[in-house]
């Protein structure tokens, strides 16, 4: 099957990218590469060094045979993507190129316009394009978790059943997103469903959680094939950031009580859940959603986990409770459901000391290239 991953030079597709080619996908990459131009302009690097995305997919074609198509340009460049997905002709569209950090979106008026911009243009075109030349193809796009909020009662996938004055009805379940980020998570949603419902495309929705870890099967293969891994204040998410703190022996940046609890997943459950949504398309006309993520933790407790861990390796961690540079709930209650992809197939990698051993490993392997001044918080969600 053709399939291509839109955003593939990034943290999630380039790990997908690769893993469906070892796994006999016919695989392009489309990606206009401006993640590394964000990290320049916010003076950040990823912990471990990635390759230019030619050599990276040199190095796979040397290593494996397998090659993957390079379409390098912007999804909204609308000429651009129809005539990248007319050479493609893809059989299904995994869509993660978006800017994708909640803090990035928070730091001004021109971030948060060009977030939205970005994202809800980008997947706007997308939609046209397959209306237009590919009404078959199905789209498998990446949402967040963070869509849903932290409602008082438990979160469905996609969808809620409501009894309302004596008549029910299934309907979108609702939304009270955190960031202008977030919001652009919705917006797509709304486009997604939209067009599905009028056109008869085909989507699958993919609420995806926190997602931690670095290597693959694929991208362990060769220092070539590196992922990235985040760990400044605006791009690095919560458990990545923590490990590499504590190979550091910088305190853990918990914010505020730390009771805030989200979904979180293994990029190896990341891989393998798209490649099941990729397996089972959704029918024509459906706008299917699933929430993705294998297991919910608060982050106060990630960061007693990352605490015993790095004892384990000989590391004395402690864990600092900063003021909070969001707007959020610090204690709440949080229970989401997540069946819909293990119905499917997936095994879950639950969270294990062995893979936090391993993290704070790679960070150490890499910790002269930590830049500490890019560690504590700078973006704050509040008016002044
Ligand atoms: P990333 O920043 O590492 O990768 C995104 C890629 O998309 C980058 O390579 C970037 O250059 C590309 N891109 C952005 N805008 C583009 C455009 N207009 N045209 C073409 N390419 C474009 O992000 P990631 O962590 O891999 O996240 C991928 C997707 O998964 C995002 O949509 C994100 O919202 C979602 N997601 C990520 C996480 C996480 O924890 N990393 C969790 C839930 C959902
Ligand atoms: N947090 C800390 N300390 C830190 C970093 C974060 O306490 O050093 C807290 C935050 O306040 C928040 C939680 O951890 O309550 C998650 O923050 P995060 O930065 O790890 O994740 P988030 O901003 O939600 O965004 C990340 C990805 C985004 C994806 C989202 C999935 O960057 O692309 O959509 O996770 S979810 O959280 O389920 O919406």
């Amino acid at each position: 099957m053709k399939v291509l991953v839109i955003g593939g030079d990034g943290y999630c597709g380039w790990a997908t990218a690769l893993y469906l080619s070892d796994h006999g996908y016919e695989v392009g990459i489309l990606d206009n590469l401006v993640r590394r131009h964000w990290d320049q302009q916010l003076c950040v690097e990823t912990l471990t060094p990635i390759a230019p995305i030619q050599q990276r997919l040199r190095k796979w074609h040397e290593l494996t045979g397998k090659k993957i198509d390079l379409f390098i340009g912007d999804i909204n460049d609308y000429d651009f993507l129809i005539r990248s997905l007319r050479q493609f002709e893809p059989e299904a569209i995994v869509h993660f190129g978006e800017q994708r950090s909640a803090p990035f979106s928070m730091i001004d008026r021109e971030h948060a316009v060009m977030t939205q911009t970005n994202n809800v243009v980008g997947n706007l075109n997308l939609l046209f394009a397959m209306k237009e030349e590919f009404p078959d193809t199905h789209l498998v796009k990446l949402g967040t978790m963070g869509e849903y909020g932290t409602p008082n009662i438990d979160i469905e996938e996609g969808y809620i059943e409501i009894n309302h004055n004596g008549r029910t009805d299934t309907l979108p379940y609702p939304k009270q997103p955190g960031s202008f980020y977030h919001l652009s998570k919705v917006h797509d949603s709304h486009n997604i469903h939209f067009a599905c419902k009028i056109w008869g495309l085909r989507a699958t929705d993919l609420n995806q959680g926190v997602v931690y870890g670095v290597h693959t099967d694929q991208t362990r293969r060769d220092e070539m094939l590196i992922n990235r891994l985040d760990y400044d204040g605006v791009f690095g998410t919560a458990l990545n950031r923590f490990c590499i703190q504590a190979a550091i022996g910088h305190p853990l940046t918990v914010y505020g009580k730390g009771g805030q609890t989200r979904g979180f997943l293994d990029i190896r459950d990341t891989v393998r859940c798209i490649e099941i949504a990729v397996n089972n398309p959704a029918n024509s006309g459906e706008f299917r959603v699933f929430n993705q993520f294998t297991e919910m933790f608060s982050v106060g407790d990630l960061a007693l986990m990352v605490e015993k861990a790095g004892k384990h390796v000989g590391l004395d961690v402690e864990i600092n409770h900063l003021d909070n540079p969001r707007v959020e709930l610090e204690e709440h209650y949080f229970n989401a459901q997540n069946t819909k992809l293990k119905d499917l197939g997936l095994e879950p990698h639950n969270l294990e000391e062995s893979l936090l051993d391993s993290l704070i490993n790679v960070a150490q392997h890499y910790k002269d290239r930590v830049d500490e001044t890019q560690i504590l918080p700078k973006v704050s969600w509040r008016r002044d």
